[in-house]
């Protein structure tokens, strides 16, 4: 709980100042927006301390969600805005909890960001919560070879429906099931994408890239499947390629069946997605 407040008391800073940034500059209905430069809106920036090196954290892909997230940093100098070249650039995601702390997976990104900006994807397994909050940590290095250690606070949201799903193999070993690219469904035939990770530790969750997937498509409100379905297959890094076959508009459910060697798991995971 501590911790949690803590964290809260610099975001509702944030937010007064912005309420006051927008009142004293409401010559048009645009809210003027500190975290924004030129091209890029940032969630949040901070300043790395005694530097003039800031960090902006950019989210593609709507607000910080569980699942899988395309991220960017942008290292840029905190007068000027210039992008700021720096390397040996390790992120981790940290979820601190009541009881325990643990990470969630992430994939393999560059370790340098020559012009300044690094993409990165986390998948988030679980929201922030008042049982949890969930920071970056970053560490990097600038030119002169300086290192520097920085923690972004973030906040992570439940999507609507959710993007992840969190399922059991036969041994207990938890697995995490991300599905990506749903803004793009469409009627029709559709590319379906998965990344699925395993929990090896509380801080390590590695790409799992011998499973075997089966996907049926389902209409509950009309009780019939689809035709033309392409089971997903390992592609690389944990990620699953299929086709799906939506042939109405409505509310489809996506049942996932997992196998790994052999071996399939009790219950299949169920996504769901309205067209
Ligand atoms: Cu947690």
């Amino acid at each position: 709980m501590k911790s949690n407040n803590d964290l809260k008391i610099p975001y509702i800073l944030l937010f007064s100042m912005l309420a006051l940034l927008n009142f004293s500059s409401c010559k048009d209905d645009e809210p003027v927006d500190p975290n924004q430069t030129d091209t890029v809106t940032y969630v949040t920036t901070v300043d790395v301390d005694s530097t003039d090196i800031s960090i902006g954290l950019e989210a593609k892909d709507g607000p910080i969600h569980t699942g899988y997230n395309d991220l960017v940093l942008h290292f840029f100098n905190t007068e000027t805005k210039e992008a700021i070249s720096t390397r040996e650039i390790m992120i981790k995601p940290m979820m601190k909890m009541t009881e325990m702390t643990h990470s969630s997976p992430i994939e393999e990104h560059n370790r340098s960001a020559d012009a300044g900006s690094l993409a990165f994807n986390p998948v988030f397994i679980m929201p922030s919560t008042e049982m949890g909050t969930w920071t970056l940590k970053i560490a990097f290095e600038d030119q002169e070879g300086h290192s520097y250690n920085v923690v972004i606070p973030i906040d992570v949201v439940e999507n609507s429906p959710p993007l992840l799903k969190r399922t059991l193999d036969t041994n207990s070993v938890p697995y995490f099931i991300s599905i990506l690219n749903t803004d793009e469904f469409k009627v029709g035939q559709n590319e379906i994408e998965f990344t699925i990770h395993r929990r090896q530790d509380m801080m390590n969750f590695p790409a799992e890239e011998v499973m075997s997937l089966s996907i049926k498509p389902w209409m509950p409100t009309m009780g019939h499947g689809s035709p033309n379905n392409v089971n997903p297959v390992h592609v690389e890094n944990g990620h699953y390629r299929g086709t799906v076959n939506f042939t109405m508009t409505g509310l489809w459910e996506i049942e996932v069946l997992l196998t790994k060697e052999g071996t399939e798991f009790s219950a299949p995971v169920v996504f769901e997605h309205t067209l």
